[in-house]
């Protein structure tokens, strides 16, 4: 195992970053079972919610006449907007281009009605099959909630595995709208009154345990306010407490924690409405400690969050950090947590995950973090050699892969 030369890191990290496959522990992507819930093409790469909110800075349109819209319109004024009347500098748009010129595609044509004429010849299995091969990510966890009607109807009718994929259990609407959950679930057949009754919380676990059997899930997640405690005298409390904290020990599933996110501050924008505002650390310090035997991701909205969580997650070994999520998806940002979690925590954690909504968004979202990444580590490894240390190719693959998804298998084995 030969010693890499302080003149050869930078190649040689950038070598392993392009070469590793990634685990990408969080995505809103579905397999092709789950036909319209999984998007993918132009139409539905500049519709994203991110470039919608973006085009409406521009233009008076009534947010109603937008909606209604066909989508291929809203399209059209999306990209006349943001990339022919204004050049698309913004992470979102970046992104778009990113993608069309790694399918080989003339970005400097401005075509979109070219690029959709691509799209038209793709088949879902063929394109899904071209992205992964780009994007280099092997395995993805899908978002699934039973309380979205159209998953639900897959669910029941069965659900083929495709070994590229993982489940992931998503509660928002048990834990952050407990009257709604508990409607859904006597829908359902549990028995269960909106009161902390013991009975209640007994059919809560076996709703839970049933579709831990179900969908086979990594982990049970849920995305919560910037308000958001614990313990404290609510439903979500004791839900977490005697219900989904018990369940997920029983089957050894880490609750990912994803925190501050404020919901709908624009409801006119829809899924675009949502906005972030710091949270408090200490409900995530008061649960790793009152739950030892428990194993919680966490992933925090706000930048001024994010140091706080590094201090965590040095506290507790149960507690594991993860991706640059959503607000915190730019390269300014990815570039300082990841600096500050390396400084922090060494290597435990795993630094990305893409969110991806879109399929197409794979490519543009491990394209733009690899070398962020690539010249983060090579800063640390510098440093390292600078002490004297040697360190080899293999150490370095090693390290990689840990990041790019390894240290996520490795926290749900442990
Ligand atoms: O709650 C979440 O998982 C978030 O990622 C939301 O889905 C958000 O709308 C999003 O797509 N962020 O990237
Ligand atoms: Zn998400």
């Amino acid at each position: 195992m030969a010693a890499i030369k302080p003149a050869d890191l930078q190649a040689e990290i950038s070598g392993a970053v392009a070469r590793t496959e990634i685990t990408d522990i969080h995505t809103h992507l579905f397999t092709p079972q789950f036909g319209s819930l999984l998007l993918w093409g132009i139409d539905d790469l500049l519709t994203y919610h991110y470039l919608v909110a973006e085009t409406f800075r521009w233009i008076n349109l009534p947010y109603q006449e937008f909606w209604q819209m066909p989508q291929q319109a809203q399209a059209g004024l999306i990209w006349r907007t943001l990339f022919v009347e204004h050049s698309p500098v913004s992470e979102a748009c970046r992104g778009v281009l990113t993608v069309l010129d790694a399918l080989g595609l003339d970005v400097s044509k401005r075509d979109l009605n070219s690029y959709r004429g691509y799209f038209a010849e793709c088949t879902t299995d063929a394109y899904l099959d071209r992205v992964l091969k780009i994007s280099g990510v092997s395995h993805m966890v899908m978002t699934n909630d039973p309380f979205v009607p159209e998953e639900y109807a897959v669910w029941k009718q069965g659900y083929t595995e495709d070994p590229r994929f993982s489940t992931a259990l998503r509660m928002d609407t048990l834990l952050n709208n407990w009257p709604g959950g508990c409607r859904a679930l006597r829908d359902w057949g549990y028995n269960v009154d909106v009161d902390a009754a013991a009975a209640t919380k007994a059919e809560v676990r076996r709703f839970l345990s049933d579709w831990i059997g179900r969908m086979r899930p990594l982990y049970l997640a849920v995305s919560l306010p910037p308000t958001f405690n614990w313990p404290e005298e609510s439903p979500r409390s004791w839900l977490l407490a005697d219900c989904v904290l018990p369940v997920a020990a029983d089957h050894g599933l880490p609750l990912a924690m994803m925190i501050g996110v404020k919901k709908l501050v624009n409801p006119e924008l829809r899924l675009a409405g949502d906005s972030e505002a710091k949270a408090a650390i200490e409900p995530v310090e008061n649960l790793c400690a009152a739950y030892p035997g428990n194993k919680f991701l966490l992933t925090m909205l706000a930048r001024e969050n994010q140091h706080e969580a590094c201090v965590a997650a040095r506290k507790f070994r149960n507690l594991f950090p993860f991706g640059c999520w959503w607000f915190m998806n730019n390269p300014l940002l990815i570039n300082e947590l990841t600096r500050m979690r390396l400084e922090l925590l060494g290597l435990s954690h795993v630094p990305q995950h893409s969110d991806a909504r879109v399929l197409d968004q794979l490519i543009y979202k491990w394209a733009h973090f690899r070398p962020i990444l690539a010249g983060v580590l090579t800063d640390k490894y510098a440093d390292l050699l600078r002490t004297g240390w040697v360190v080899t190719r293999e150490e370095i693959e090693r390290d990689v892969r840990g990041l790019l998804g390894e240290n996520f298998w490795a926290f749900l084995r442990r």
